[in-house]
């Protein structure tokens, strides 16, 4: 007798057709044989979907170039499909499961035909953890099987960790002919089933990604009651040896792979690394919120990463284990044949080949990398990977940072004065988008909790989730709003950023342990500025206060955006938040 795994995957190759199905077990020599056929056999638009790097500077890498219209996440082919509209929300795309379903069935018609599928068996968390997910993707690329070896703890154990259970979580993954009309990635979340077509790129083809741990985790967090959440997990250990544990929510390419990797400037100051993209969150039996990652490597964005902003993630691309690391639509040094990137060192070099492979001309004015371009490394190559990276119940978060780029208005940090504020600052968060998706960049938009894309329900719905998340917790985390973006006159950075940082984080610990005061303002608790450790920062007072200075006019369109903003979920809004918003207004007002 079939297991449902086995009749499953019979199922999707009977319709799907391809020349072979491949069980992957995990191993180091199946990796290696998987980037063999992406050097050899598999092609995209007929070109080879990996290139041998030199192994010699960058061990075990190798560059992938992307077809050239699949270079981000495309937010306007994402649907989430629950049985009715209302549930999805005004923040997702939607479409009826039964029409949804069959649209795919059509697209997926001997799709995989010529091609390999890769079954992989794999779990997003730690197998010990009682929050881990056990999971299967099919997939007909060896790029996505290689990266999801990478990102996720992938075993044939899983196989029998599932047997002849029914409840496993589901992803179907085909790059099709990557014609953009016929790409879609749709979610079912009341099957835990992901359906993905077209596209072979990041958060639209790693199904345990964005789709599952994400989309479709935040759907069972609302049942079961924890959160799935677009945030980093640091820890930062003191001068004395204590360790803060703390999460930080910002929306894609606004530094939280940076922020995982801080090189603190802070003498004594370190910081640990538990993960860069996602959070789960759990409530602990002793009332405090609980994190893990569920992931295992990091996707992250490589223009701007230099020795100089964050050398710890170049050493950790540099370890070179039998992890492949993968770089994906960077720039080639075709004389040394090493990847580049803008950002990474100096002036373009000599013989430099752009994203597509093509001979790369600075007078064009144009970028050797693609913006969006990323590389694929796993979390055990990095030094500072806390030792609790692997503990199945996770580490406890004492405080929870929301955060975007924002030129304007928003201070480089605030604390809220409850978990109602805080959840009202995660809510009424905004950020100028970037490259991750596939939009026009630099406009300002709404994104709560850096969640926007990735809130697999209604978020209005959300909102109360967090609000009853709090009241469960006996020791909640501080909540914080911080903002590394703001810009002078010139459009330059105010704040240096990267390792500096930690100057931020290091107030907000002195805040968990009671060391250190507030001054009240109508948009929360913002620092003493003699409380701020700047030592060694040439900074000048008044550029410090400007860090800091609330335009009440800006606030005033700010609270104006959320409100327009917040309406778009009618009733299903929480008046606790609606509250807040009111008690701002009247505070700007100055009542
Ligand atoms: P996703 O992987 O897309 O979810 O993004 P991420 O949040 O991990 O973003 P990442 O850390 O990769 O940041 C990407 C961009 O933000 C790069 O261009 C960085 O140079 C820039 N960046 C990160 N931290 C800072 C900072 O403190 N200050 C400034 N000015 N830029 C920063
Ligand atoms: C993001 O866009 O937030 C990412 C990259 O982390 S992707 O995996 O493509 O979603
Ligand atoms: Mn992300």
């Amino acid at each position: 007798m079939p297991t449902p795994l086995e009749k499953w995957v019979d199922e999707v190759a009977g319709l799907t057709k391809p020349d072979r199905v491949y069980w992957c077990d995990g191993s180091e020599e199946e990796a290696r044989r998987i980037v063999e056929a992406g050097l050899k056999e598999e092609k995209i638009a007929g070109k080879p979907v990996f290139y041998e790097l030199n192994h010699r500077t960058y061990p075990n890498s190798y560059l992938h170039r992307s077809h050239p219209t699949d270079v981000a996440r495309t937010e306007h082919l994402t649907f989430v499909c629950h049985p009715d509209r209302e549930t999805a929300g005004p923040n997702n795309n939607w479409m009826d499961p039964k029409e949804a379903k069959e649209k795919m069935t059509k697209l997926s018609d001997g799709c995989m035909r010529g091609r390999t599928m890769y079954v992989l068996p794999y779990m997003m968390g730690h197998p010990k953890s009682p929050y881990a997910k056990a999971c299967i993707q099919l997939t007909d690329i060896s790029y996505v099987a290689v990266s999801m070896r990478i990102m996720t703890r992938m075993s044939k154990d899983v196989i029998a960790k599932i047997g002849s259970s029914e409840d496993f979580v589901k992803g179907i993954h085909s790059v099709g002919d990557f014609d953009p009309n016929k790409r879609f990635i749709m979610h079912f979340p009341d099957e835990h089933l992901v359906w993905s077509i077209g596209s072979g790129y990041g958060g639209n083809a790693l199904l345990g990604k964005k789709c599952f741990s994400l989309r479709i985790a935040s759907w069972l967090g609302k049942q079961e009651g924890w959160l799935a959440e677009h945030m980093v997990i640091m820890g930062v250990e003191d001068p004395k040896g204590n360790i803060t544990y703390i999460t930080a929510a910002l929306p894609s390419a606004c530094g939280k792979t940076n922020l995982a990797m801080m090189q603190s400037t802070l003498p004594g100051y370190k910081v640990w690394t538990l993960g860069d993209d996602i959070a789960w969150l759990n409530v602990g039996p002793d009332g405090r919120l609980w994190a893990i990652n569920p992931e295992t490597g990091f996707f992250g964005v490589a223009p701007g990463t230099s020795m100089k902003t964050n050398p710890n993630m170049l050493k950790t691309l540099l370890k070179g284990t039998f992890y492949p690391t993968l770089f994906t639509n960077t720039a080639l040094n075709a004389e040394t044949n090493e990847p580049w990137w803008e950002g990474m060192d100096g002036n373009p070099p000599a013989h430099l080949l752009d994203w597509q492979g093509k001979k790369f001309d600075p007078a064009l004015g144009q970028k050797a990398a693609h913006p969006n371009s990323r590389f694929t490394a796993s979390v055990y190559q990095c030094d500072m990977l806390s030792k609790e990276f692997d503990n199945p119940q996770g580490v406890p978060i004492s405080a929870i940072l929301f955060g975007g780029r924002r030129t304007h208005t928003i201070p480089l940090v605030t604390e809220s004065r409850s978990w109602t504020h805080g959840v009202f600052l995660g809510a009424r968060m905004g950020s100028e988008t970037t490259a991750a998706a596939i939009h026009k960049e630099g406009v300002l938009r709404r994104d709560p909790m850096a969640m926007l894309p990735f809130c697999g329900y209604n978020m209005g719905d959300y909102f109360r989730h967090w609000l009853s998340i709090g009241r469960r917790l006996k020791h909640p985390p501080k909540i914080y709003s911080i903002n590394w973006f703001r810009t002078d006159e010139n459009g330059k950075f105010m704040w240096p950023g990267f390792g500096d940082n930690i100057r931020v984080f290091k107030w907000i610990i002195d805040r968990v342990n009671n060391s250190v005061g507030v001054r009240e303002t109508p948009i929360g608790f913002l620092p003493h500025l003699s409380d701020l450790d700047l030592s060694g920062l040439s900074i000048s007072k008044e550029h410090l206060e400007r860090l800091f200075a609330i335009d009440v006019h800006e606030s005033q369109k700010e609270a104006q955006d959320a409100e327009e903003f917040f309406g778009k979920f009618g009733d299903r809004f929480p008046t606790e938040l609606m509250e807040e918003l009111h008690g701002l207004k009247a505070r700007l007002k100055g009542r």
